[in-house]
């Protein structure tokens, strides 16, 4: 059995075999209780990387046991304390972020300078961030005389269940498992069927310094891992990003044992743009907010891009240029934009989409950026992004979240009208408005129904700043210290009568 390495290493394939068929419980590398593996395929070629211990319900019986047992000692440390575990536990991932950057390439396709390098580097941020907030899981004094005392206290909800998806997934485990685990919580976090590798080592470096039990990871399918994991009955919270579908079956079953859950599903963003905005930032940013360095597979994407009308032709020649300047290619070389599609599945189903829009009368789809020519990458999961121009708003394309590297361009001519054509989506997760007239930027930022709308800029997700989404695109927020306090403790009332 390969023994995986306690300093960082760049070899991503001996450290994706290393890691192979472990599941971490209790802190150990643990194999599953079937005996069953699952292959991790590398997307861009096609080989495969290592072999996944495909969980079951057996598993998380384990691994929620031990979080159990674990979390009644945790939650009696001092919360600061906690913190700073949690916090030196971060920097073994900041030592580690180009070993990290490495592993997540291999295993999504991501390109390593556009997209794993700054994820990793964010997973560290996001630990170090949430480090810093022990101290702050405080109560309130209520007055009510002077012979009485009443307060309120911050407690944790005890074993936290995290079903995470492939297209971030360092990031959006950070997410969840850093407020929950400062907070007093453990976490049994199961990861996507296709990207279970680097967030194993991560889980595997955090508990050289955290203690045994509170930082566990599952791989496996959804339905014979995920589901019993939500419903396990000493899982006292779910939190989970993915699929609108999926975030139904979960809450469901939450529903069932009463217990809270955050969701983070997925998104169909807006990116308004009129014709006063600073045009060159504004291309850049249409460029940055549609995620073509992560084949779109992003849930923020701006999938939907308005642009009032005298400067529409000139933004879609000027975007269009500039997406064709893109290098797709292998993702672990530094030269490349742009890797690849996660899987066949997610590739099959961005192709329909394309496919659709091409054959649609009066629609013009044009494919951007060249596909790599070297013949290692030939059976990779490659796909051109497209930009969209002449759909009808009812088209699959315009309505449904396509998750690849598709966006369609509108032209417009009423301010009033776009905000109405923005809202008409099932989603609301992001948004952004570009223009230099502060009025048309408040007004739209106050009316678009997103949880986050951004003028003339888009940045990724910050620690320190609430996220989440409104409509199908979930319930509750990750990131901040409210997501802490909201969603991973509850506020116990303590009355002491000295009359
Ligand atoms: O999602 P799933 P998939 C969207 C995006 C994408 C589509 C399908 O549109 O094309 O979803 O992607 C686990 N009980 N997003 O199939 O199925 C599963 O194992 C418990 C947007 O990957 O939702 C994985 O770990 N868990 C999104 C996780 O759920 C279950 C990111 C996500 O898988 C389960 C990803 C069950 N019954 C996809 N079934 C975003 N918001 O960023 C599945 N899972």
């Amino acid at each position: 059995m390969p023994e995986t390495p306690d300093a960082p290493t760049l070899d991503q394939a001996a450290l994706a075999r290393a890691l192979s068929g472990f599941h971490l419980i209790g802190g150990k590398l643990t194999r599953p209780v079937n005996g069953k593996l699952f292959p991790v395929v590398n997307p861009a070629t096609g080989a495969t990387v290592a072999e996944a211990a495909d969980g079951d319900a057996a598993d998380v019986e384990a691994a929620v046991a031990d979080a159990a047992r674990a979390q009644k000692e945790w939650a009696l440390l001092p919360s600061r304390r906690r913190g700073a575990l949690v916090h030196q536990a971060a920097q073994l991932i900041r030592s580690h972020v180009e070993e990290l950057a490495r592993l997540v390439a291999l295993e999504t396709g991501k390109a390593l300078r556009t997209e794993s390098r700054v994820e990793a580097n964010n997973v560290a941020d996001i630990f170090e961030f949430f480090g810093g907030l022990g101290g702050e899981l405080k109560g309130e004094t209520v007055p009510f005389g002077p012979d009485v005392l009443n307060i309120t206290v911050r407690e944790p909800l005890g074993v936290v269940g995290a079903i995470i998806p492939w297209n971030i997934p360092m990031m959006l485990m950070a997410l969840k498992a850093a407020p929950a685990l400062v907070a007093g919580n453990s976490i049994v976090v199961k990861s996507a069927e296709e990207a279970p590798l680097a967030v194993l080592r991560i889980v595997e470096l955090m508990n050289r310094v955290l203690p045994p039990g509170v930082f566990n990871i599952l791989s496996g399918q959804g339905p014979e891992c995920g589901a019993p994991l939500v419903a396990h009955p000493l899982v006292r919270k779910v939190t989970f990003t993915g699929s609108v579908e999926t975030g139904k079956i979960i809450s469901r079953t939450a529903a069932d044992k009463l217990i809270p859950v955050t969701l983070e599903l997925g998104g169909k963003s807006p990116m308004i743009v009129f014709a006063d905005c600073d045009f060159e930032k504004t291309v850049q940013g249409a460029l940055t907010s549609m995620r073509f360095t992560r084949q779109g597979q992003s849930c923020t994407a701006a999938s939907r891009i308005f642009v009032e009308r005298p400067i529409y032709d000139r933004f879609v020649a000027e975007m269009t240029q500039r997406v064709n300047a893109m290098v797709m290619g292998d993702p672990l070389d530094e030269k490349t934009d742009i890797g690849t599609i996660i899987s066949p599945a997610q590739y099959e189903k961005v192709q329909g989409f394309i496919a659709e829009g091409k054959n649609t009368a009066g629609a013009e789809g044009r494919a951007c950026a060249r596909m790599p020519e070297d013949p290692a990458l030939r059976k990779g999961l490659f796909i051109q992004p497209h930009i969209f121009t002449g759909l009808d708003r009812n088209s699959r394309l315009v309505r449904e979240e396509i998750f690849g590297p598709v966006t369609v361009v509108f032209p417009f001519d009423d301010a009033e009208a776009v905000l109405q054509d923005s809202n008409d989506t099932e989603f609301g997760l992001a948004a952004s408005v570009w223009t230099n007239n502060l009025k048309i930027a408040l007004r739209f930022a106050h009316r678009i129904e997103a949880g986050l709308v951004q003028v003339n800029q888009n940045l990724v997700v910050q620690p320190n700043l609430s996220y989440g989404g409104v409509k199908n695109s979930g319930l509750g927020k990750e990131a901040s210290l409210e997501s802490m306090l909201e969603h991973f403790t509850h506020k116990k009332t303590i009355m002491v009568n000295m009359a």
